[in-house]
């Protein structure tokens, strides 16, 4: 081999090794410091588990514990905030709360009918809810007393739903809250001496309690972290990341999004340059990014609530609570920004899904049932977004879906595509037979002419591309 030819093999390898670096972030870092405790990779995980993690589309969210038994109300009052907070409001005695397990008996709980929901909404994982930030576990704990074990109820609430959602071939994920308002251990800041020692035990607490999930739980595909803000935690570089890397070796391809672990200077979710701790990023709570810029090349999931700020039982719902085409329209804005959506269950006291959440999961899946191939395996189309709503595409078929949500007066939808990218044949995706036409107006640009009809739910439209290019 000639010397300029094996320079030009070196300089390929080191450009492709280099690739790498295509997937990051493309925004300028704040800064480069050396981090022991930072993100310990850049851009996506590549990996199968991480694959399927990214093509779930739809998942459901549990938020299930004792608060549900008093439902957001005590003493005829209502508390003004999440139901699951009740805890700590000032219109709640501590000892009234922490009573509560001695009641909780919930005769009405069938996992099988939630998983059975979730499948029927099209979910494809499942993140349910151990222990919150009141420290009670709906799993047996060997580690404390204030658990399902101790309730009239006493059967192991986590492993029959981790049972019931395998069943469905639903994957689970645990949510587990770092905060624990029950341990003695337990600080939100560290003052003392003796606040350390405190502290010492609850993190020893805290590192038996996973390995147990995982132990108990085998077949969970991840971890979702959260009262990970306390200023206690974040000084806890060290120990979260080699837990985080214990918990890894325990259930290999195991999914843990960016809310777990702090770097060594305190910073959650993203490191102190920048870049993404985790596997994904964990921050869209309630809320949604608008453009794909605002991702940073990283996946991400957005967890919803049908009201306001309610995740557990609130048994007085007020304000603005979504309707199933509002929730579509968010599920189908996650997934052309590539990421997945969450909606969010609180089941009551007696184990039983509301009546209002069971109508918005029916809706959902009646349309998912048609409309699935827009949302599974699919992510980011890099067209101009239009009124009527959102591109998606299948990342193994590269087929392109219209979501439509808007449908104008004069019933064409316009479409640009990119360089050289011509349409043939859409048709809607209910309806395959019905082809519909696509008018070509511009280079690149397009209107799509719908029949006028009745609108009550979002269309979804087939495109086929051809590649002039
Ligand atoms: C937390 C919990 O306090 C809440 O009860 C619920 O469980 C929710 C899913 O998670 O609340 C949060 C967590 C993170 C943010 C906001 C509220 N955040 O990142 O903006």
């Amino acid at each position: 081999m000639n010397k300029t030819l094996s320079v030009l093999i070196i300089c390929y390898l080191f450009l492709g090794i280099n690739n790498v670096d295509a997937q990051k972030p493309k925004e300028i870092k704040r800064s480069s410091i050396t981090l022991k405790h930072g993100a310990h990779r850049l851009g996506k995980r590549t990996d199968q588990m991480m694959e399927t993690w990214r093509n779930y589309g739809l998942g459901q969210f549990i938020h299930w514990g004792i608060y549900a038994i008093p439902g957001g109300q005590w003493n005829k009052r209502v508390y003004p905030g999440a139901a699951e907070w009740i805890r700590s409001w000032e219109g709640m005695p501590k000892n009234d709360y922490d009573a509560l397990y001695k009641q909780f008996n919930p005769k009405n709980f069938n996992p099988n009918a939630w998983a059975k929901q979730a499948k029927d909404m099209g979910a494809n994982y499942a993140i349910i809810t151990t222990k919150h930030h009141d420290g009670f576990c709906l799993w047996p704990s060997k580690f404390s007393d204030y658990t399902i074990a101790n309730t009239p109820y006493e059967k192991d609430i986590i492993g029959q739903l981790v049972e019931a959602y395998d069943k469905q071939g639903i994957d689970v994920y645990l949510y587990f809250s770092i905060i624990d308002w029950n341990n003695p251990g337990y600080r939100s800041s560290i003052k003392t001496d003796e606040d350390r020692k405190a502290y010492e035990t609850f993190k020893t607490f805290t590192e038996n309690q996973l390995v147990e999930l995982l132990t108990d739980y085998p077949t969970i595909k991840g971890l979702w972290f959260d009262g990970t803000w306390d200023e206690a935690w974040k000084e806890q570089a060290e120990f979260a990341d080699s837990l985080g890397t214990k918990l890894r070796t325990m259930i290999p391809g195991l999914v843990i999004g960016g809310r777990f672990r702090p770097d060594e200077y305190g910073s959650r979710g993203f490191d102190s340059n920048g870049d993404l701790i985790g596997d994904y990023e964990q921050g869209w709570e309630r809320k949604m990014p608008n453009s794909i810029e605002d991702v940073h090349g990283n996946d991400w999931e957005c967890v919803m609530t049908i009201p306001e700020n309610q995740w557990g039982y609130q048994s007085k719902w007020e304000g603005h609570i979504k309707t199933s085409n509002e929730l579509l329209e968010m599920l189908a804005k996650a997934i052309a920004l590539d990421g997945n959506f969450v909606l969010n269950f609180g089941p009551d006291g007696q184990g039983n899904i509301r009546a209002e959440e069971t109508k918005i999961a029916k809706e959902i899946g009646d349309w998912m049932a048609v409309n699935k191939n827009a949302i599974y395996n699919c992510g980011n189309v890099d067209w101009e977004k239009q009124d009527w709503g959102y591109y998606t595409k299948n990342r193994e078929t590269g087929r392109i879906y219209m979501i439509v949500f808007n449908i104008p007066i004069s019933n064409d939808l316009r479409v640009k595509t990119s360089q050289n990218i011509g349409l043939s044949n859409p048709y809607l995706l209910e309806k395959p037979k019905k082809k519909l036409i696509a008018k070509k107006i511009k280079n690149n640009e397009f209107l799509i002419q719908l029949e006028p009809s009745d609108f009550s739910k979002p269309l979804v439209i087939v495109l086929e591309t051809i590649d002039n290019n």
